[in-house]
């Protein structure tokens, strides 16, 4: 039977969803009315749009769905199905929405998902390429062929340089745990069976930061939930915009909303006015990009010199802000209070220093200083773009120093400088079984792993001191970090093009992306519509959901585990992969683990009705049991205290690699001499409009947002450019042809183009779509090997 379909409620539809998209997309520029106004617009007619919509709904049957995407959110979509077509998206509309019990209200992109569905590019049968690697050519391959060709290469490649010479390229297309594009899925679990395959570590998210904070935190390291917000009385957010990013869930925002209601102050330090800036904060502190370390050592400075810094935490939590509480056999002048006050290089970390380093004026530093020291308590978190920087490991560490400076950590509206964290719903995984394969590589490193053997002592890798062989096999499902996502999209293109090197590629997508461009072998694979999947989420609220399969999978595509069974069994190994478990019986299991772990988890029939589960939102605080009694409950450091210091980075002994958060200059940074050649910095910011490279095909998507460098006035008329004015961007590694956004939301000296625009060179070489990964660099980062896809040095000039 037919239920009522969301959009004939007119006051309830998306009402938030539409405040909170329309608020953050009105200061950036005008939204297409077509994406918002459905409400509100009124036809020719004069029938006002929802309700004709409304009356063309009529008789659909509403199904729950999932947006499965690695965006912060994961949200339920409901689906209105009429005659196997889905005629509309909607989302959570039902529960309370109080702020224990919130709906899981999809964002636009989730909203525009029919677009995706059902876009006239989806790729529809198998491919094989026929022309040079990257060329275009391609012919249309029936499946048989696709699995024959793909089984006798992996055999031949296993066979031929070992099964460390197959990688899997990382992939956050798909979130599903049936389909999930990262970590279990059916092509692992075939090559484990097969001998396994070389392993990688980090994400190309928080590479740096995940590197860097465990010497200071030790393991577990988790931030307090973002339930929390409403119980501070300041925040303050390091290069953190949630209102885009959703970072901490599908409702961090609504939390923040809620604390400034309750009177909290916000303050974010981002070089960009962006999104959150205009929607909540009281202040916003533009800072030059990679200098934040420097900005809190000149706060520590103010702090330490008037006296508001609260040294009986520290002398009771922390290890190595003062020469008193330092690991024994470290040479005096080590400690973090000396780097301050120039102990140790004879450059005391003053304001005006900062100042000089930051482009914050003196002035905001020390009252941002007394600000921070005098209001408990105090939410001090960072999103992850200070870290995607060449110095990220130092920036990520530097910001908890401001929570333990103000003892801010473990009471109630307060967190250690970490992302946010929160409560998850237990579930199963697809089983991969065991890698025997132990080498990892980090995941940064790919490219330079096809070109050449790498080794633990140069390039980190862990499990072995060397490689066994390059990368002679990728395989690239639901990812475009192949070519797009990767940083110097020519470099690494020119790379893939020699197959010589990486001999196979096999790609499985929704669309011919720029990734699928290079491989070998293009598999058509099925969107969340078209399968029975879970996804889950944490922060704040624990939420699982259950996607009914809506239509029937589009032209010939197929799921990873129609492949992964298919090569098995060219591969004689069926008897091994076949577990005799359907989709649904794992589902079904997965259902039994959450059960298990959650008493009112529903059975399965009722998840698979209603589609979602959400654990009440709990108040995570952040370490609370170790301040309310550290010896009971050590950290897992080396003191079992936070540490400022860490021997162990110490005993690293590379000057590229303090053993305490300094600010360190970094190659492209703003203290850089290749300035005069190329002087703006480049970030590329996660737009609203896109998840990475997911959805920059979607005109309505494009409508709302469409794909340009922002750039402050005074630059822009430093170049006689106008907003809207086509320019190019360059440095030595490529140049992108974009439209610029001339606008006072972004500091002079700083270019941000949004990353995940498809890379789309013309017969020249030149990106004319404005793709920022034409413009970055390989180079991994000297303690994590993770990726610097923020520092970036540029020249702009009109096209
Ligand atoms: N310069 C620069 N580069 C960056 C970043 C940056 O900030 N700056 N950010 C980095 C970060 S944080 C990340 S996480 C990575 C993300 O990089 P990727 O993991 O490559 O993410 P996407 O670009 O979204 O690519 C996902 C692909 O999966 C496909 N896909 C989506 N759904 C499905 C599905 O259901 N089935 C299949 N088969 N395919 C599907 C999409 O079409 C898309 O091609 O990019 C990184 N790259
Ligand atoms: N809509 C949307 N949401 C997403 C994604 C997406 O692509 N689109 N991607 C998802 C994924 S996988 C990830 S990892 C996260 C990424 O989330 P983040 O990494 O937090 O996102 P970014 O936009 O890279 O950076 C956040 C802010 O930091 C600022 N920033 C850059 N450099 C600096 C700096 O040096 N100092 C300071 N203080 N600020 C700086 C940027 O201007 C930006 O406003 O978002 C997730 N959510
Ligand atoms: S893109 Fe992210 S925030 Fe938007 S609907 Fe999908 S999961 Fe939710
Ligand atoms: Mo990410």
């Amino acid at each position: 039977m037919s239920k009522q379909p969301e959009l004939q409620n007119k006051t309830k539809i998306s009402r938030r969803a539409f405040v909170k998209w329309s608020a953050a997309a009105t200061a950036t520029a005008a939204i297409a009315p077509s994406l918002v106004g459905c409400s509100t617009q009124t036809q020719a007619s004069g029938e006002p749009a929802v309700v004709q919509a409304g009356q063309r709904l009529a008789g659909a049957e509403e199904k729950p769905s999932i947006c499965w995407h690695n965006c912060g959110g994961r949200c339920q979509l409901k689906a209105y199905v009429k005659d196997g077509v889905v005629v509309r998206f909607g989302t959570d509309n039902v529960g309370p929405d109080t702020p224990e019990d919130l709906q899981a209200r999809a964002c636009l992109k989730g909203r525009t998902q029919r677009q995706r569905l059902y876009h006239p590019d989806r790729l529809k049968y198998p491919m094989k390429r026929v022309g040079e690697r990257g060329s275009g050519e391609w012919a249309r391959i029936s499946w048989e062929e696709a699995f024959d060709t793909t089984a006798k290469e992996l055999r031949r490649i296993i066979d031929q340089y070992g099964n460390e010479s197959v990688y899997f390229n990382y992939a956050c297309g798909a979130y599903g745990l049936l389909n999930q594009t990262n970590s279990n899925n059916s092509l692992r679990r075939l090559l484990n069976i097969m001998g396994g395959y070389l392993q990688s570590y980090g994400n190309y998210s928080q590479a740096n930061y995940m590197y860097a904070v465990p010497y200071m935190f030790g393991n577990p390291y988790s931030g307090s939930s973002p339930t929390t917000f409403p119980d501070a009385k300041l925040i303050v957010m390091f290069g953190d915009n949630p209102a885009c990013t959703r970072v901490g869930g599908f409702n961090s925002t609504y939390y923040l909303k809620l604390a400034k209601q309750n009177g909290a102050r916000i303050i974010v330090i981002d070089p960009r006015h962006s999104d959150t800036v205009s929607t909540f904060a009281d202040q916003w502190i533009p800072i030059r990009p990679t200098t934040d370390s420097a900005l809190v050592a000149g706060m520590a400075y103010v702090m330490i010199s008037e006296g508001l810094h609260d040294q009986a935490f520290l002398d009771k939590y922390c290890l190595g802000f003062d020469e008193e509480h330092m690991p024994e056999g470290i040479p005096a002048g080590n400690s973090y209070k000396s780097y301050i006050l120039g102990e140790s290089d004879g450059k005391p970390k003053t304001p005006e220093w900062a100042s000089e380093i930051t482009g914050i004026p003196v002035e905001t530093i020390k009252q941002l200083a007394r600000d921070i020291a005098g209001t408990k308590p105090g939410f001090i978190l960072q999103g992850r773009g200070i870290q995607r920087h060449g110095n990220g490991e130092f920036q990520s560490l530097a910001v908890p120093v401001l929570s333990f400076m103000t003892g801010n950590v473990g009471i109630l509206g307060s967190n250690p400088g970490l992302y946010e964290g929160g409560p998850s719903v237990k579930t199963g995984n697809y089983p991969i079984g065991t890698n025997p394969i132990k080498t990892k590589i980090s995941i940064f490193m790919w490219t330079d792993a096809i070109e050449r053997i790498l080794t633990k002592e140069q390039d980190r890798i862990e499990g072995a001191d060397k490689t066994k062989s390059t990368i002679k096999m990728i395989i690239n499902y639901g990812g475009n970090t192949l070519i797009n996502q990767h940083s110097d999209s020519g470099r690494t293109a020119a790379l893939l093009k020699d197959d010589s090197k990486c001999e196979f590629i096999l790609g499985m997508d929704n669309f011919m992306t720029p990734s699928m461009q290079y491989c070998d072998i293009v598999l058509p694979g099925v969107t969340q519509f078209e399968v029975n999947d879970m996804i889950t989420r944490s922060m704040g609220h624990g939420v699982a959901y259950y996607g009914q399969k809506l239509v029937e999978p589009m032209f010939e595509c197929k799921t990873i585990n129609e492949v992964g069974r298919a090569l098995a069994e060219r591969l004689g190994v069926l008897a091994q992969f076949d577990d005799g478990k359907s989709e649904e019986d794992y589902l079904r299991e997965f259902v039994g683990v959450s059960q298990a772990s959650h008493p009112d988890f529903p059975s399965y029939e009722e998840f698979r009705e209603k589609g979602i589960y959400k654990t009440k939102a709990t108040k995570v605080v952040a370490y609370e049991k170790f301040i309310k009694d550290p010896e009971a409950n050590p950290l897992t450091t080396p003191s079992g205290k936070f540490e400022i210091f860490s021997k162990d980075l110490y005993d690293i002994q590379n000057p590229q690699i303090p053993a305490i958060p300094k600010y360190m200059p970094t190659e492209e940074g703003p203290e850089d001499p290749l300035k005069e050649k190329y002087p703006l910095q480049c970030i590329g910011h996660h737009t609203k409009r896109r998840v990475h490279s997911t959805f920059d095909n979607m005109p309505w998507l494009e409508e709302a947002e469409a794909q340009m460098l922002w750039m402050n006035p005074q630059d822009a008329a430093a170049r006689g450019l106008k907003d809207h004015d086509m320019i190019k961007v360059y440095n030595d590694r490529g140049t992108v042809k974009v439209k610029v956004k001339v606008t006072p939301r972004l500091i002079p000296g700083v270019c941000s183009l949004p990353q995940g625009a498809w890379y789309t060179p013309d017969q020249s070489g030149v990106d004319v779509r404005g793709c920022i990964n034409t413009l970055t660099k390989w180079t991994p980062n000297p303690l994590s090997k993770g990726n610097p896809q923020h520092t970036n040095l540029v020249q702009i000039e009109k096209a």
